[in-house]
This record gives structure tokens, C-alpha cells and sequence, in this order.
């Protein structure tokens, strides 16, 4: 049977279904999420679950029915799904507490684009080519032929907008232009989203990101570039967790920079890494600590002190960078 056909079956015939998006959620997980469950309840009337595993951003408060989604708590989680689907979530240890959920489910579906997804669950629908998890999920409800309507295109462009750095990143091909031009034709206003997810934050997390870029620490040439922020600056900010998004790029925007991370100190001595990289593969970097992503946008969480986790980060890019000369 072909694939997509199997998709729009198993929802059909499923009662309890769930959807969940992966650990500190972003646009494309959130966006995803919120258009398929939609999706589904025009399609079939079936009212599906949704569940997010962290604080929500408040960036993304506008997905017309983030309303709707559940948090851990609220969630019974010895509870067998006729169906999980997991979006965005690369692999399963980034649905946390979660994973029980998934693995209780009698039948599942991965969707996702992340090259480093190693095709868990029933049915996979893994594109490591598209832009985001929202093209993936276009493409799928395109060749079912299910409708998109205004709120479903908002979910999906905020998905592909916001994986793509506002159209900006190398997962910018001709199809998220194609993708894009059709959402637009719902109806959806490009600029007015663009604002919501660009251009919303509050004072305090752009001074705090102006903070955190101006103690940046520089290689000898300038090439490797991170910053480390400690709990004590979030607390003197007063700003959520998600006021560090961004950082990486910004210090990747630097015409010498080839890579920029940033070090996000954590509970209980472990320290969150989001890297960036002009050329060199960093998912490569970020998976010899357990992380991934990908190859120019990648992650990890190492246990371990700042400067710890700073040497021992060094120590691997230096072995993957790119170098002009050589
Ligand atoms: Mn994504």
C-alpha cells in the first residue's frame, strides 16, 4: 500500500491518538504538530492529543490550537494510544518521560527530516531533503488530497519559516518557495508572520542576548567563536530558558566565523550546547556527545562543567573544521 495511503488509514481506524513534539520545542515541531492535529480533526472529526514536553515558547502562543495541547502532567502516562505520532523528534530520547507513551503505542509513525533519524517506529516518514517537518507533512496531505485550509497553512509556514531561518538556510531549496506559494494562497499573510515569529521579543531577551554576545570568546583567527551563560545570567535577566535561541546565529552572522556555539549551563552539572557552522559537518561534532541534528545546526548535552564541556568541544571541532590551507 502506498505509504501516505497508510498514514490517512491508520488515523482513520485509530480511536485514542497522540501527537507529540520533541523536548524544548521549536516552530517546526510545534507548527507540525498543530497542523496535523487540526488536520485531522477537518478530516475525520477525531479530536486528536497533543503534547508538549517543555514550556511553551511564547512566541509560538498563535498557532491557532496550541491552546489545545497538553503538557506531561495532564497526561494519564500509563495509558496505551491506538497511534503516536511523533513529530520533528529525531530520535527517541528527545521525547523524554515521553518515550513510554510511544513505545506503549500500538502503532507509530516518525516524522521528521533530521538526517540523523534512525527510522524508529511503524511507519516512517523521514525526508532528510526537506527544509522541515511542516514540508514533509505538506507533502503528505498533498498527495491525500486533504484540504488546507487558513489555520493549517499558518501551522505549516510557521514550521517551514522558522526551520529555514526565515528562508534563509541552506535547507532553502525551490520547493519551500513552491510550498510556501501555495500556503500563501490560503490566504495566510507572510508578513504578519514573519513579525509574530522575528520580531516579538520582549526587551529583556534582546538585552540579555546583546549580554551573552558581548562576552563571546574568539579563536586566534577568529574562526571559532562561543559564549557561555551561565544560570546566574538567566536569573539577573529574568528571561525563560528559550531567550538563548538565536545566539549561535548571531555569532555566526561574523564574516570570520566558521563555527559558533553556545553553552548553556544546566541543572545538576550538565550543560546544553547549540552549535552552528558555516561548512564544516557539526551533527558530526554534536554526535560524538550524543547529540545531532544537522550538518550546519546541530546540539548535544554534556554532563559535565562549563569549562569542562568548552575543552572537550574544542578538542573534537578542531579535529572537523574545515581549514582554508589544508
Ligand atoms: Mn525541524
Amino acid at each position: 500500500m502506498e505509504k501516505a495511503k497508510e498514514f490517512e488509514n491508520i488515523i482513520k481506524n485509530s480511536k485514542n491518538i497522540l501527537i507529540i513534539s520533541h523536548v524544548n520545542p521549536d516552530g517546526d515541531t510545534l507548527g507540525t504538530m498543530c497542523a496535523l492535529q487540526s488536520a485531522i480533526y477537518k478530516q475525520f472529526k477525531k479530536n486528536a492529543e497533543m503534547l508538549i514536553l517543555s514550556k511553551l515558547p511564547k512566541v509560538y502562543d498563535f498557532l491557532p490550537n496550541i491552546g489545545e495541547a497538553k503538557t506531561l502532567d495532564m497526561i494519564d502516562k500509563s495509558r496505551e494510544y491506538d497511534l503516536v505520532i511523533a513529530v520533528d523528534v529525531a530520535s527517541l530520547d528527545r521525547l523524554i518521560e515521553a518515550q513510554v507513551l510511544f513505545n506503549k503505542a500500538k502503532f507509530t509513525i516518525n516524522l521528521d527530516h533530521h538526517r540523523t533519524n534512525n527510522n524508529y517506529g511503524d511507519l516512517v516518514f523521514v525526508s532528510p531533503k526537506a527544509s522541515s517537518s511542516g514540508e514533509v507533512l505538506y507533502e503528505i496531505f498533498k498527495k491525500l488530497g486533504w484540504k488546507i485550509d487558513l489555520d493549517i497553512a499558518t501551522c505549516l509556514y510557521t514550521a517551514i519559516l522558522t526551520d529555514t531561518g526565515g528562508f534563509r538556510f541552506e535547507n532553502t531549496g525551490a520547493n519551500v518557495f513552491k510550498v510556501a506559494a501555495e500556503l500563501t494562497e490560503t490566504g495566510i499573510n507572510p508578513k504578519c508572520l514573519y513579525k509574530k515569529c522575528y520580531e516579538s521579543k520582549s526587551k529583556e531577551i534582546v538585552l540579555f542576548q546583546g549580554y551573552c554576545v558581548s562576552k563571546a570568546v574568539f579563536s586566534k583567527d577568529d574562526k571559532i567563536v562561543y559564549t557561555v551563560i551561565y544560570k546566574k545570567d538567566i536569573e539577573k535577566f529574568a528571561v525563560g530558558d528559550d531567550a538563548t535561541d538565536g545566539i549561535a546565529e548571531t555569532l555566526r552572522a561574523i564574516h570570520s566565523t566558521e563555527i559558533a556555539f553556545v553553552v548553556k549551563e544546566g541543572d545538576s552539572k550538565t550543560c546544553k550546547i547549540s552549535m552552528r557552522s558555516k561548512t564544516t559537518d557539526i551533527a558530526k561534532v554534536c554526535s560524538k556527545f550524543g547529540g545531532g541534528g544537522h550538518k550546519f545546526a546541530a546540539g548535544c548535552t554534556i554532563k559535565s562543567s562549563c569549562n569542562d564541556v568548552i575543552k572537550k568541544l574544542l578538542t573534537e571541532i578542531n579535529k572537523e573544521i574545515k581549514w582554508e590551507d589544508s
